[in-house]
């Protein structure tokens, strides 16, 4: 496990990346687009007072701050800095060879985005406001919004707001599709210790500056000295001429995700009929197989039979010990697929194993969105309505390195049709049912004695709807930013 030396500079480390705001029920996630570069770094001057950081427990309300590459360039940061981020952060989520990583073509292609695309307006902050209730949040919006320089930064597109699904019976906050989301994070190096080595990070996987899972130093973004004759930025690490602009910060990946409700449970209601007849129990296990816990966040692995809703908030088990064939928990289902744990090569269910999973882990922050489809959140009551509406996931994370952790998950993981010895199957619930190449994908398997199961004809679930790549400062760098340059 890693060792507890880090000693991270809370102060410094924007408050989203130690805590989900989850007191905070309401949040509300603001585009804006800089049209006047010496006006907006006034803004932001006064703005950045209002962040908050990780040292700070807010109480009503909570503010965060991340910038696209076209949003730092836009704010007058030179070429040469610019060119000190990382490559997937300057080309953005929407380049050629990006989206063919992310499998955003056919129905999720950039052009049809509702934001983010290469036809929609740019986007270069991000603005995400938490707070206690509607009420509060609608008035610290307004107060944000009043002190936005009119023609110098204006908003892109419509606010993206939050619709949170809290279901009190099982003391979580649940997904669209019914099922508590939130149960397993990684543990970040000087923030955290985790209770199985599993989910213990090096800091540098979450934050620039630090050490990360290599032993090394996640280097970020810089710029010159004579860049900052303030000296507001620390020195980098290496006792060169440069400042750390990287320091404290991270990358934030921002989709929304659009989650078709109805024809999830409609899929899983046709393909568990009895005679014709639906079979709620079979309906839930199957749906529970695709995901890797049950919608009280029950995990297969420790539950494999029936929802134990005590179990809701367990996140200490691995695969390889416990369940080597996926019996209880299939190899496909969503969170073995997006977190595979112990079951890695080299030498699965050893620390080797363990060690080659923590390199590609990321720290969730989304908020469902839109009313869910019944206020029941029961599956019986979504198949009764017409399936309408906009609703879903606005899935953001954080990560020091977008390739190695997020992309890697989405392509090699989500993705992949042949992960873990399976042929044709992509996530059942995320994945693309298209892949490029020869490949076909669309099945899900549940492995089982004496005959596995398999289920065929998967639509998709879910399809993109906007989405973007964004650098989240430390406090000096945010300060920095806003400063004259
Ligand atoms: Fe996933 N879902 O409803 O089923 N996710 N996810 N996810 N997800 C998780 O463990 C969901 C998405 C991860 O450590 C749970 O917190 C939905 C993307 C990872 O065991 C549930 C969408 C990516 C984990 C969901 C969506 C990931 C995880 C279980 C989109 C990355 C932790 C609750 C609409 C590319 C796995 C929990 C672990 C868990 C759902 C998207 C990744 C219920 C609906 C795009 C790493």
């Amino acid at each position: 496990m890693a060792t507890q030396a880090v000693m991270l500079e809370r102060a410094d480390i924007q408050g989203i990346v130690a805590r989900a705001y989850r007191t905070m029920r309401s949040a509300r996630f603001w585009l804006l687009r800089i049209n006047e570069g010496s006006a907006a770094r006034t803004w932001l001057a006064g703005l950045a007072a209002q962040v908050t950081d990780a040292d700070t427990r807010p109480e009503t309300t909570a503010l965060n701050v991340a910038f696209t590459h076209d949003g730092l360039q836009a704010l007058g940061l030179s070429d040469a800095t610019l060119d000190t981020f990382s490559f997937e952060f300057r080309e953005g989520m929407t380049a050629e060879h990006r989206r063919h990583i992310l499998g955003d073509h056919d129905e999720n292609a950039p052009e049809k985005w509702v934001w983010g695309g290469p036809h929609g307006a740019p986007v270069h902050v991000l603005l995400m406001m938490y707070a206690t209730d509607e009420q509060e949040l609608e008035r610290f919006h307004r107060s944000i919004s009043d002190a936005l320089p009119a023609g110098a930064v204006e908003p892109v597109g419509a606010q993206l707001d939050t619709h949170i699904l809290i279901d009190e019976e099982a003391q979580c906050a649940k997904e669209h599709f019914g099922f508590c989301d939130g149960a397993s994070q990684p543990a970040i190096e000087g923030l955290k210790e985790a209770a199985r080595p599993e989910h213990q990070v090096r800091a540098g996987e979450i934050l620039l500056g630090y050490p990360n899972e290599y032993g090394r130093l996640t280097v970020g973004p810089v710029v010159a000295g004579a860049d900052d004759p303030g000296d507001v930025l620390p020195a980098v690490a290496d006792g060169g001429d440069e400042r750390d602009l990287g320091r404290n910060g991270t990358y934030l990946v921002f989709r929304q995700l659009y989650q078709d409700v109805k024809g999830f449970w409609a899929y899983l209601d046709d393909a568990t009929r009895h005679n014709g007849v639906s079979d709620a129990d079979a309906r839930t296990l199957l749906a529970a197989k695709m995901v890797g816990r049950w919608p009280s966040g029950a995990p297969l692995v420790k539950a494999p039979d029936h929802d134990r809703p005590e179990l809701g908030k367990d996140n200490d088990f691995g695969y390889h010990h416990e369940d080597p064939d996926g019996a209880a928990c299939p190899v496909g289902a969503h969170i073995r697929r997006t977190n595979p744990r112990d079951s890695l090569s080299p030498g699965p269910g050893t620390k080797a194993s363990i060690a080659v999973n923590r390199r590609h882990q990321i720290l969730r922050r989304g908020r469902t969105y839109g009313a869910p489809l019944a206020d029941s959140l029961d599956p019986d009551d979504y198949l009764a309505t017409d399936g309408s509406g906009e609703r879903g996931l606005h899935f953001i994370c954080l990560n020091a390195n977008i390739s190695r952790q997020f992309e890697f998950i989405q392509q090699t993981w989500v993705n992949n049709p042949k992960f873990a010895g399976l042929y044709e199957d992509t996530d059942p619930l995320i994945g693309t049912r298209n892949p490029p190449g020869p490949l076909t994908a669309g099945t899900f398997t549940v492995p089982g004695e004496p005959v596995r199961r398999r289920v065929t004809g998967l639509p998709p679930f879910v399809e993109v709807r906007g989405g973007a790549y964004f650098f989240l400062p430390g406090m000096r760098a945010l300060r920095y930013l806003a400063s004259t340059q």
